[in-house]
């Protein structure tokens, strides 16, 4: 790394979160397991069968719970705490271990399991339990409720903010994500472009690993809090 680093983008996915004991999606025992994604990740999918959608948002919500954030998700929170330019957390996940680890300049990209939002207002608000059949909507009378979650065809969230980020970021990490879903996957190009040095951390390489400068493979819980301590020393 020869330019002076400033302003850090860091793309996270459901890698960094695994060793906290959530699945990932792609993994043979991954999050699909028993539930075809299109059934649980479209718009459409919900339409069709909003009951089975909610279950299975039910389940994770829950299982949020009985989950701690690990060595990883802290140590991004210390780099937030100690860099003394911006560090920005762009999250895929839609669960609460980083803002639970401490990190406060973050974007859930593709929605929070904590939250829900009115079908018809679209406003959205605080959820944390289960939304059922009969759950109405607080804001109009006509909506119910639905997970706030991002779907396939549906369009990520802030993503002016994250492009504007990317453009003028000098550092762009990528953790735990497999480079399968747009427009994350295209995230290292785009940083890239406009001159960040781009980095992966991922237990294996990603679909777009040739997108980076340097990459390096392992745990997360293992590999972040070393990559961090290296910056935090430079
Ligand atoms: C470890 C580890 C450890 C394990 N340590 N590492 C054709 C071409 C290009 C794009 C498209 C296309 N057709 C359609 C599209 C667009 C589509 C898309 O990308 N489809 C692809 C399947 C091709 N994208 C969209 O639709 C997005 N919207 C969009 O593009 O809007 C634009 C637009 C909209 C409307 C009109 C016009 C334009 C929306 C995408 C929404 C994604 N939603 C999901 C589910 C919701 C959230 C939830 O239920 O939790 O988000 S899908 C799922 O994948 C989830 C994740 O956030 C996302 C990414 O997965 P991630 O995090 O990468 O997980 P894995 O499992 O894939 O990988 C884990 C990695 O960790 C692996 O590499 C492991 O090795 C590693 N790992 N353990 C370190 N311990």
């Amino acid at each position: 790394m020869k330019k002076e680093l400033r302003n850090i983008v860091i793309l996270t996915g459901a890698g960094i979160s695994a060793e906290s004991g959530l699945k990932t999606f792609r993994a043979s025992d991954g999050l699909w397991e028993g539930h075809r994604i299109e059934d649980v990740a479209t718009p459409e999918a919900y339409e069709r069968n909003p009951d089975l959608v909610n279950e299975f948002y039910n389940a994770r919500r829950a299982q949020l719970k009985e989950v701690e954030p690990n060595a990883a998700h802290f140590a991004l929170a210390k780099l937030e705490e100690n860099w003394p330019f911006d560090v920005l957390i762009v999250t895929q996940n839609v669960d609460d271990l980083h803002e639970r680890a401490g990190s406060k300049n973050l974007i859930h990209m593709h929605g929070e399991l904590l939250k829900s939002r009115c079908t018809e207002t679209q406003l959205v608000t605080d959820w944390h339990q289960d939304i059922l059949p009969d759950t109405i909507s607080p804001y109009s009378k006509e909506g119910t409720l639905r997970p706030h979650i991002v779907w396939f065809g549906e369009m990520p969230l802030e993503m002016g903010r994250i492009y504007d980020a990317l453009r003028k970021c000098d550092l762009f990490i990528s953790i735990g994500t497999s480079g399968n879903v747009y427009p994350a996957a295209g995230f290292a190009q785009e940083a890239r472009r406009k001159g960040a040095h781009c980095v992966e951390l991922n237990l294996e390489p990603s679909l777009n690993a040739h997108d980076f400068h340097e990459s390096v493979n392992g745990l997360a819980g293992e590999i972040v809090p070393k990559f961090v301590e290296g910056l935090l020393a430079s």
